[in-house]
């Protein structure tokens, strides 16, 4: 299953296009404008494992830079910055990486 079959194309575009310049991703929002909270705990799973490219169970520093594109291939990568803010905000057990059970508490908090 895709992320549009998941969360719907119009959703994940709008979301995307609202975050474009660089320096202005903001997690809380941008899981709010994709529907993420909404979805039950399978799909939440299927879109971490979406973002999880290489398979680990974790998505690491290198995937949260792609984060945007794991949505949208044409997105743009997010910015040191950024990725250390999403990481920061993700990451509770301070492994450096956000595993499932992470994914899935940063979606209830936002
Ligand atoms: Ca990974």
């Amino acid at each position: 299953m895709s992320m549009t079959e998941i969360l719907g194309a119009e959703n994940i575009k709008k979301a995307v296009e609202a975050f474009a310049a660089v320096g202005s991703f903001n997690h809380k929002k941008f899981i709010q404008m994709i529907g993420l909270k909404n979805r039950n705990l399978e799909e939440l799973r299927k879109v971490f494992h979406i973002l999880d490219k290489d398979k680990s169970g974790f998505i690491e520093e290198e995937e949260l830079r792609l984060f945007l594109q794991g949505f949208s291939q044409d997105a743009r990568e997010l910015s040191a910055q950024e990725v250390k803010k999403l990481l920061g905000a993700g990451d509770k057990d301070g492994d450096g990486k956000i595993g499932a059970e992470e994914f899935s508490m940063l979606v209830a908090e936002s």
